[in-house]
């Protein structure tokens, strides 16, 4: 890892307006996470290799990983089931984040087809009719609050334990789903495969280490096939599906004579409501009377997400940008509802008259003005919450203001309704150009930011080296983010394409990084892969696909990359996970997987590599398709143009 004690911020991020902000965190002696994870090192050998346990009161226990000390815990547990247990807690601890938003959503949902919430309404009603249809729910002739009630019920029973299998495991490709029963990782009810997993992990119970990853992978999938879908579905349900919009990107958005309000989070019930309370002709006047312009909206990490890809809310940035918008001196409020927001923002707007306004009941903010999320009173929140942030503005002290300017435009919105009107309604022609090989296939990059890399260069790095060699690629959560503040989210940037997939984007006036949505909406990649595998009568393993998380951070991260994996999707992380303490779960996961699930993971700090590595895959894919492939050597010499935003 490169020094982070230097004053060069392009070790920190390669954006400039994260660099410039950092120069204005390090003169007001403000700590950013930058400076916490230095204090850190060097960080637990044993914890970073997975092999400590503190499950139980007979530990903590740690296994040395080089044989001198210690082999096993107070109760027996070898590397093997102490790596496992951690990883498999991690995988519950992720779903768990995801499932529960999406069963928030489905709350809401249900209660406004019961006419119980306002605010709420149903915005996309032929996506609810489709959607009744597909659960096998009567539509023809029916009230649409009666369909969405239908809707509601059959959803929740996801969660329970009265099923043998979630809802939308249906929509898996059938070898896929059949795969799953024989391995018995079919998930059967969301919360029940988290549970479960709880209770494998205590001490004394799954002892084998293969079976509990097995278990990992199930309870993974009732995130992916299960809470995340729901999630995605109900929210296109109530606040629109998505389709291509033009927005900007970077802390530029926020603007010098406005009210400036950063929505943070992930779930976009409380957000979508706060965006119409903003248009309030009362409080655009209430803001003018306080000596503003107007009200200026912006967003950050996922809620950001939601905002941008249904409402083209301007993006401020992605994970490592959350504290350093409030050194920009011009932000009123930073509204949070829950996920990846650091406790540290409490403590840096103390430096700045930055409100930090918490939502949710589940996640309190020492520090924080908390303002309960009530569906029954969602407009009328929306608008108490707006007002706090006008009676913040003329507290800004103007002399500290330091907007980074020139915002980048980025396109966003393809849902994968988007993407196949994009296609004129069929996959046939993004089908057609895998097969000619003018696009060589597609790769998911996605998830987080984590301090350990300068910010964005993962991502950066590896799309443009994707694009560049004719393969499309999907961009959700802080991915998403990183590459539109890098400019690879126009259409333009198609000139940055290779030859095949440049045709394919200008035929088209699409980007060749097209963005997907949130972190639980990396679900619509699941759709989009299952069609494409129905489309042409083969299982999702054998399609020239694969999966990126090159920053990653979050154990929501570690539970898509294993449903991901468990849908035959081979991924390839950019940041060590804690697993290295167990050879056998190593080579479980990185090499024995593919003769399980069709897929594996993969781990490679050097996008440049990842690269390399990715574009070997998904040739060896097309070569076992019959389709026309190219051969990637193992050793090439890159020299590569340096990618900066
Ligand atoms: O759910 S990519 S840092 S913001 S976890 Fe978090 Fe990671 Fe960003 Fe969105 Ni996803
Ligand atoms: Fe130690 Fe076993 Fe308890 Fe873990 S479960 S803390 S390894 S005794």
């Amino acid at each position: 890892m490169k020094s982070l004690q230097s004053d060069d911020f392009r070790d920190r991020s390669i954006q400039a307006d994260a660099q410039q902000m950092l120069r204005v965190a390090r003169d007001a002696g403000i700590e950013t996470v930058w400076d916490r994870l230095a204090a850190q090192l060097p960080q637990c050998g044993y914890c970073a290799m997975g092999v400590s346990c503190r499950n139980c009161a007979m530990g903590p226990c740690r296994v040395d990983p080089f044989g001198e000390g210690p082999q096993k815990g107070v109760c027996g547990a070898d590397a093997d089931v102490i790596v496992a247990r951690n990883l498999g807690r991690s995988i519950a601890a992720g779903a768990s984040a995801h499932s529960d938003h999406g069963r928030d959503i489905l709350e809401v949902f249900a209660e406004t087809a019961r006419g119980q919430t306002s605010g709420y309404r149903i915005a996309d009603e032929a996506k609810l009719r489709r959607l009744a249809a597909e659960l096998g729910i009567a539509v023809d002739d029916r009230p649409t609050e009666e369909v969405a009630r239908d809707v509601a019920d059959e959803l929740l029973e996801s969660f329970g334990t009265r099923r043998d299998e979630v809802s939308f495991v249906a929509r898996a490709p059938e070898p896929r789903r059949q795969l799953w029963k024989r391995l018995s990782i079919t998930p059967r009810g969301i919360d029940r495969e988290n549970v479960e997993m709880l209770h494998r992990t205590h001490m004394g119970v799954d002892n084998d280490y293969a079976n509990i990853l097995l278990h990992g992978l199930r309870t993974s999938l009732s995130d992916g096939w299960g809470g995340s879908m729901i999630a995605t579905e109900l929210s296109d349900i109530l606040f629109g599906t998505p389709t291509p919009v033009t927005s900007q990107v970077n802390l530029g958005v926020l603007k010098g004579d406005q009210v400036n309000i950063a929505l943070h989070g992930h779930n976009p019930l409380l957000s979508d409501v706060i965006v119409e309370a903003a248009r309030d002709p009362e409080l655009v006047r209430f803001a003018r009377e306080q000596g503003a312009a107007g009200i200026n909206l912006v967003g950050l990490c996922c809620t950001g997400n939601e905002l941008l890809m249904r409402k083209g809310v301007p993006m401020a940035g992605n994970h490592l940008m959350q504290e350093l918008i409030i050194m920009t001196g011009a932000l009123e409020a930073m509204v949070v509802d829950y996920q990846c927001i650091m406790p540290s923002v409490t403590d840096v707007a103390k430096c700045y008259h930055t409100r930090v306004i918490s939502t949710a009941d589940k996640a309190k903010f020492p520090g924080a003005t908390h303002i309960p999320f009530d569906p029954h009173h969602g407009l009328e929140i929306g608008k108490q919450i707006v007002r706090q942030a006008i009676e913040a503005f003329p507290d800004r002290n103007p002399e500290r203001v330091r907007i980074p300017d020139a915002p980048v435009s980025m396109m966003a919105g393809f849902s994968v309704e988007a993407i196949l009107a994009a296609l004129g309604g069929t996959p046939e022609p993004l089908v057609a150009a895998i097969r000619d090989g003018s696009v060589r296939g597609a790769v998911g990059v996605v998830g987080c930011n984590n301090p350990k890399i300068a910010q964005d260069y993962g991502h950066v790095t590896l799309t443009r080296r994707l694009i560049e060699n004719d393969i499309l690629v999907l961009v959700t959560g802080c991915a998403a983010v990183a590459n539109g503040k890098a400019g690879q989210m126009m259409p333009e940037a198609a000139e940055m394409a290779g030859p095949g997939l440049r045709a394919v984007c200008q035929a088209l006036g699409i980007p060749p990084v097209l963005h997907m949505g949130s972190c639980v909406d990396n679900t619509r990649i699941l759709v989009l892969a299952a069609a494409l595998a129905t489309h042409l009568g083969v299982d999702i393993q054998q399609l020239p696909l694969a999966g990126a998380a090159p920053e990653w951070y979050s154990e929501k991260a570690v539970a898509i990359g294993a449903y991901v994996v468990a849908s035959g999707i081979t991924t390839v992380l950019g940041v060590q996970p804690p697993i290295f303490g167990s050879r056998n779960v190593v080579n479980l996961l990185a090499d024995g997987l593919d003769g399980v699930v069709g897929a594996r993971f993969a781990v490679e700090p050097d996008p440049e590599k990842a690269a390399l590595l990715i574009r070997r895959h998904i040739e060896t894919k097309r070569r076992a398709l019959g389709l026309p492939f190219l051969e990637v050597p193992s050793t090439v010499t890159v020299t590569p143009a340096p990618v900066t935003a």
